[in-house]
C-alpha cells in the first residue's frame, strides 16, 4: 500500500523539481550586446541630436539607463574588445594595439557563458585577431571588413554575402534569433557593427539623404592645439591635413591628379579605387550617381578655395558620410528591438548599446581616437533591463569597458574569476549609487609610432579632472578640468592654482597602476617591442 502511494508521490516531487528547474532556467535573463565600431556619442540624439536622430538607439535610454561618463581603457578597436572580453587592462591581456597579438590563453567571459547553459552567438566585427571563444555560432568579418558584399569567417570557415554590411549583420543576427536560437537556453547575443568606421561608406538609402544636408561644425573645429602639449600638435589626424581626398571625401582619385591635389597619405587614391571594385554593377552605379556630382561641384570651387573653406568641405563630406553610416545601425537596432517586442523577449532580455570607443567629430580639428581627451575616452552606453533599470535613467559614474565581462557574469549568477579587473555595474543599474564606490579610472594608450601618431600615454580621470603622462619620445604632463574647461582646451598642470588637484591625482594615479599591475617595467616591455 504504502508503495503505491511513494509512487505518485515521487512522480510529483520530481516532475516539480523538474518545472521549477525550468522556471529558473527561464529566469536567467537574455543578454544582447550591441556594439558599432567608432560610434561617437556625439552622434547618438539620446546624448544629443544637433547632428542625428537615433530613434532606434534612443529606445534603449528611453527604457532604460543612458551612461554620460562611460569610458574605455585604451581608445582603439583591437584592444578595447579584448579588455571587453577578458575584463582585464590591456598589459595584461597582451592586446596592447591593433598590431600585437592577443594572448590565446587569456579566459574570455563567452566561455564561462556556454559552460553555464547558456546560448551564445556572434555577428558581425570582432577585430580582434582571433576567432572568438565560448560562442556557439558566429560569423564575423575578417579583420575590419568590408562595407559591401562582405566576406565572413564562420564555425564552418569563410563565406561572402552580396549586400550592404550593416544590414547583413542585422540579417544575420535576426536569422539566428528567428530560426535557430534554443528557446530552452537564455542566450548571450553579440550584434556588432562595422559601421560607421572609416572610410565610411554609407548604404544607398542614406547616401542619398545625408549628401543633401549641412551640419553645424564644432567650436574648436580650426583649433590650433596652443594650451596643449605636444601630444596634440603633431597627431595625425587632423580632417583637413589627414584625411583622403579620394579615400575618405570620395572625390574621384583621377580628379586629383588633374586638380594638382597632393594625395592626403600614400593610400588615399588607392582606398577609393578598392572601393570601386568592392561594387557590383549595379552597387557602383548607384554610388556614382550621387557622388560624381559632388566631385564635379568640388572641380568647379576647388581653384579658388581657402584652405579654411577646404576644411569646412571636408568636414560636410565627412558628417555626410559618417552620420549616413550611422543611421543604417540605428535602422537595424529598430528591427532587432522590434523582434524582441513581438517574440515577447523584451521583458527578460538586457540590451546594451555601446562602440568600441569614442570618435572626433571634428572636434579639435580631429577624426579618429586614440587620445584620453573626452570624444574619444569616452564611448556610448546604453542599457536597458526591464523591471531592474528605471526608465528614463541617467548616470554619471566613471564605468568603463573593462566592466562588461563582470556585469554580465553578474546579471547571469555566474562566478567572476578573481583575476578580472573590472567591477559589476549591476548596483548601479539597479539605481544604488551607494553600492559603487569607484571614483577614479585608469588609461594606457600604446599604439606610437603607428597610424595617426598619437603619443603612448597613461592617466587618471575622476568625473572632475584628467591628469595624463605623455612617454617614450616625450615626457609632458596635462591636467584638464573637465567641469570648467569641458572642450579641454587648457593644460592646467603648471598652474598653480592646481597645485593641489595634481598632487592628489599623482597619488592616486601611482595607486591605480599598482592595482591594475602596470608598471615602468611594462611601459618599457612595450616600447621594446616596437623596436624589434
Ligand atoms: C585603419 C584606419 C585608421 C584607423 C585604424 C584603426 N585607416 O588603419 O584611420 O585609426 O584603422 O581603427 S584606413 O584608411 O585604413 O581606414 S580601429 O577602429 O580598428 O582601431
Ligand atoms: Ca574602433
Amino acid at each position: 500500500m504504502k508503495y503505491f502511494l511513494f509512487v505518485p508521490l515521487l512522480a510529483l516531487v520530481l516532475s516539480f523539481t523538474a518545472c521549477s528547474d525550468t522556471v529558473k532556467e527561464k529566469q536567467r535573463p537574455n543578454i544582447v550586446f550591441i556594439m558599432s565600431d567608432d560610434h561617437a556619442y556625439q552622434a547618438i540624439s539620446a546624448y544629443s541630436d544637433h547632428l542625428i536622430q537615433t530613434p532606434n538607439i534612443d529606445r534603449i535610454a528611453d527604457e532604460g539607463m543612458l551612461f554620460s561618463n562611460a569610458c574605455v581603457s585604451n581608445s582603439i578597436c583591437a584592444p578595447s574588445r579584448a579588455t571587453i572580453l577578458t575584463g582585464k587592462h590591456c598589459h595584461l591581456h597582451g592586446k596592447i594595439d591593433n598590431i600585437f597579438p592577443f594572448d590565446t590563453t587569456q579566459l574570455t567571459f563567452p566561455q564561462l557563458f556556454q559552460d553555464a547553459g547558456y546560448q551564445t552567438a556572434m555577428f558581425g566585427k570582432l577585430h580582434f585577431g582571433n576567432n572568438p571563444k565560448g560562442i556557439d555560432e558566429f560569423k564575423i568579418l575578417p579583420g575590419q571588413g568590408a562595407y559591401y558584399n562582405p566576406d565572413f569567417n564562420t564555425n564552418d570557415g569563410k563565406i561572402r554575402i552580396e549586400g550592404y554590411t550593416t544590414d547583413v549583420i542585422t540579417d544575420l543576427t535576426m536569422d539566428w534569433m528567428k530560426n535557430r536560437r534554443d528557446p530552452e537556453k537564455p542566450f548571450l547575443l553579440f550584434y556588432l557593427h562595422k559601421a560607421p568606421h572609416r572610410n565610411w561608406l554609407p548604404a544607398e538609402r542614406h547616401f542619398k539623404e545625408f549628401t543633401k544636408k549641412t551640419f553645424p561644425e564644432p567650436p574648436t573645429l580650426f583649433d590650433d592645439y596652443e594650451g596643449r602639449g605636444t601630444a596634440a600638435k603633431e597627431a595625425e589626424m587632423n580632417i583637413l591635413l589627414h584625411q583622403n581626398w579620394a579615400g575618405d571625401s570620395k572625390l574621384r582619385p583621377e580628379v586629383m591628379d588633374k586638380l594638382g591635389i597632393t594625395p592626403a597619405s600614400k593610400a588615399d587614391q588607392r582606398i577609393m579605387q578598392n572601393t570601386y571594385r568592392r561594387f557590383t554593377e549595379e552597387q557602383l552605379a548607384a554610388w556614382n550617381e550621387v557622388y560624381d556630382p559632388i566631385t564635379e561641384d568640388f572641380k568647379e570651387r576647388y581653384p579658388s578655395m581657402t584652405e579654411k573653406e577646404q576644411m569646412s568641405w571636408k568636414y560636410q563630406r565627412y558628417m555626410q558620410d559618417y552620420l549616413g553610416c550611422i543611421a543604417a545601425v540605428d535602422d537595424g537596432v529598430g528591427t532587432v528591438l522590434d523582434y524582441l517586442d513581438e517574440s515577447g523577449l523584451t521583458e527578460n532580455t538586457i540590451v546594451v548599446y555601446t562602440s568600441d570607443q569614442g570618435f572626433y567629430l571634428g572636434e579639435h580639428g580631429w577624426f579618429d581616437k586614440r587620445f584620453i581627451y573626452d570624444e574619444s575616452f569616452k564611448t556610448p552606453l546604453l542599457v536597458r533591463w526591464p523591471g531592474t533599470v528605471q526608465p528614463g535613467s541617467k548616470n554619471d559614474e566613471m564605468v568603463q569597458n573593462l566592466d562588461f565581462a563582470q556585469t554580465f557574469l553578474d546579471i547571469a549568477g555566474i562566478e567572476a574569476p578573481s583575476d578580472m579587473q573590472g567591477e559589476s555595474i549591476v548596483p548601479l543599474l539597479k539605481g544604488d549609487v551607494k553600492g559603487w564606490d569607484r571614483d577614479a579610472v585608469y588609461y594606457h594608450y600604446y599604439e606610437y609610432p603607428g597610424a595617426h601618431m598619437v603619443k603612448r600615454h597613461y592617466g587618471i580621470v575622476t568625473r572632475e579632472y584628467k591628469l595624463a603622462h605623455f612617454y617614450d619620445d616625450v615626457d609632458e604632463w596635462e591636467l584638464y578640468d573637465r567641469k570648467n574647461d569641458p572642450m579641454e582646451m587648457q593644460n592646467e598642470f603648471n598652474n598653480p592654482e592646481y597645485a593641489s588637484v595634481v598632487a592628489e591625482l599623482e597619488e592616486k594615479l601611482a595607486e591605480l597602476r599598482v592595482k591594475y599591475e602596470d608598471s615602468e617595467e611594462l611601459d618599457q616591455k612595450f616600447i621594446d617591442l616596437y623596436q624589434k
